[in-house]
């Protein structure tokens, strides 16, 4: 839940999700540090709370995509304020299993009304779908039961980050509870 610690801020709790290798901790880390960073396997999780954004403090929680960790995902749902689902849009021989654990989080009861932002990343890649093709590919036009946004992303060109962390903030705030 959206915690108020101060009269200015107010605090939002984030999942980062996705499959192993989608680049959340890459793209965490470079939207904290503006650079190009070096990741390794992230086999729990990393927190890291954002600078503020329109008074909203996101801390997110990176959790490891690997799929023998991806059940301990469950762990983290209670009070989460919104996810940031990535998803490697070059890579079109996953998007069965992308679609399968986004699919998962939307009937856990736990994350009822949530909204979801799905990161389209590695936009920079020449096989990459665009954000659009990607939605239809995994099928988030079915999805009402969550206010979702879909933004294209890379951390090779630096395209679409801020973007996409500036309009999911105000969609988290305006869902607070
Ligand atoms: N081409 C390209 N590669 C990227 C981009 N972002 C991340 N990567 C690469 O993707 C690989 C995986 O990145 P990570 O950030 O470790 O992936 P992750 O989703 O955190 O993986 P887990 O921790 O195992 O769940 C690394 O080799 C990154 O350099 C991008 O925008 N474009
Ligand atoms: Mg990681």
């Amino acid at each position: 839940m959206g915690k108020t610690f101060s009269k200015e801020n107010v605090y939002a709790k984030i999942l980062f999700l996705g499959l192993e290798d989608s680049g959340k901790t890459t793209l965490l880390y470079n939207k904290i540090m503006n650079g190009n960073i070096t990741t390794v396997a992230t086999d729990s999780h990393n927190i890291e709370i954002l600078p503020p954004i329109e008074g909203l403090s996101m801390a997110v929680w990176d959790l490891g995509g690997h799929k023998s960790i991806r059940r301990r995902w469950e762990d983290h749902f209670d009070g989460t304020d919104g996810i940031i689902f990535v998803v490697d849009s070059a890579n079109q021989r996953r998007f069965i299993e992308v679609k399968d654990e986004l699919f998962k989080l939307f009937d856990n009861d736990v994350l009822n009304g949530v909204p979801i932002c799905v990161i389209a990343h590695k936009q920079d890649l020449p096989d990459a779908e665009s954000p659009n093709d990607l939605v239809d590919l995994i099928d988030m036009r079915e999805v009402v039961s969550h206010e979702w946004r879909v933004f294209g992303t890379s951390t090779v060109t630096g395209t679409g980050i801020d973007t996409a962390f500036n309009n999911f903030a105000m969609l988290v705030k305006r869902n607070l509870k």
